[in-house]
């Protein structure tokens, strides 16, 4: 899979590539990982790629020309790949998302700096405009590394048999259970008896119960996404008989 991420700063993401899984995948071919300076298609002395904005007011505006180049030259080299805006105004970025963007084989990042790009960019080449969050950054450049760590962890192979994403939060729009490793007791708190066990079934049932009750405590919008499964109906009975008793002592 190729990433192109046009930036007026592409080492923000020697230091991203060059570590942990992203790295792995990198060296072993999977994704490649392209950085483009925005300024290298600018005119002038001085590759100017930003401007006031027209109606006056604070802050700056990223040049049209310097951008529009940038991606065609993007587009001649990745001419499958959808152009990705990282912007507050996009739709919100998910799992779901990521798990489609990875069936992508080629993408182009967008990423904005000042007050934003010039909106004739955005009418004329960009596919899709993406939010990490309803906050305001300093630039794209962040928002498009969240991007991609997210959707490579979907590409086959990149991640290890040992942490499939199959079973990653949000797959099954349920938080996961909680994890334990060595030691058995830590501040004065032991694992849980039953992942000790060896018992697979009773481990599964436990994780299945720790993830739904995180999830109904934490994100009950969620559960509005998918109702209940059969054995997690179960759990919420056994735990409305355990409250019911609690309520009628
Ligand atoms: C952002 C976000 C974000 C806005 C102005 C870059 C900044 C600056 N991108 N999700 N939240 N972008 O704050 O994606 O150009």
């Amino acid at each position: 899979m190729r990433f192109c991420v046009l930036t007026i700063f592409p080492e923000m993401f020697d230091a991203f590539a060059g570590h942990g899984i992203m790295r792995r995948a990198v060296e072993s071919g999977k994704i490649r990982l392209e950085p483009v300076n925005i300024r290298d298609f600018a005119e002038g002395r001085h590759r100017v790629t930003d401007d006031r904005p027209y109606g006056g007011g604070s802050g700056m505006v990223m040049k049209p020309e310097p951008l529009a180049a940038a991606i065609q030259s993007a587009k001649s080299e990745l001419p499958e790949a959808p152009v990705v805006l990282l912007t507050p105004q996009g739709r919100r970025f998910d799992q779901e998302t990521a798990r489609q963007y990875a069936a992508c084989r080629e993408m182009i990042f967008v990423c904005g700096r000042y007050e934003g790009l010039d909106e004739r960019i955005c009418e004329a080449y960009v596919d899709d405009e993406i939010s990490i969050g309803d906050y305001v950054l300093t630039g794209g450049e962040l928002p498009a590394m969240v991007v991609m760590d997210a959707v490579i962890r979907h590409i086959p192979g990149v991640l290890g048999a040992e942490d499939a994403a199959e079973c990653d939060s949000f797959s099954a729009s349920r938080l996961e259970h909680a994890h334990y490793t060595r030691p058995g007791a830590f501040c004065q708190k032991e694992v849980p008896g039953v992942l000790l066990s060896g018992n697979h079934r009773a481990i599964e049932e436990w994780r299945r119960e720790s993830a739904l009750l995180r999830t109904i405590l934490r994100r009950p919008d969620l559960l509005e996404q998918t109702g209940l499964t059969e054995p997690e109906k179960k759990i919420v009975q056994k735990w409305c008989r355990r409250l019911e008793a609690l309520a009628s002592d």
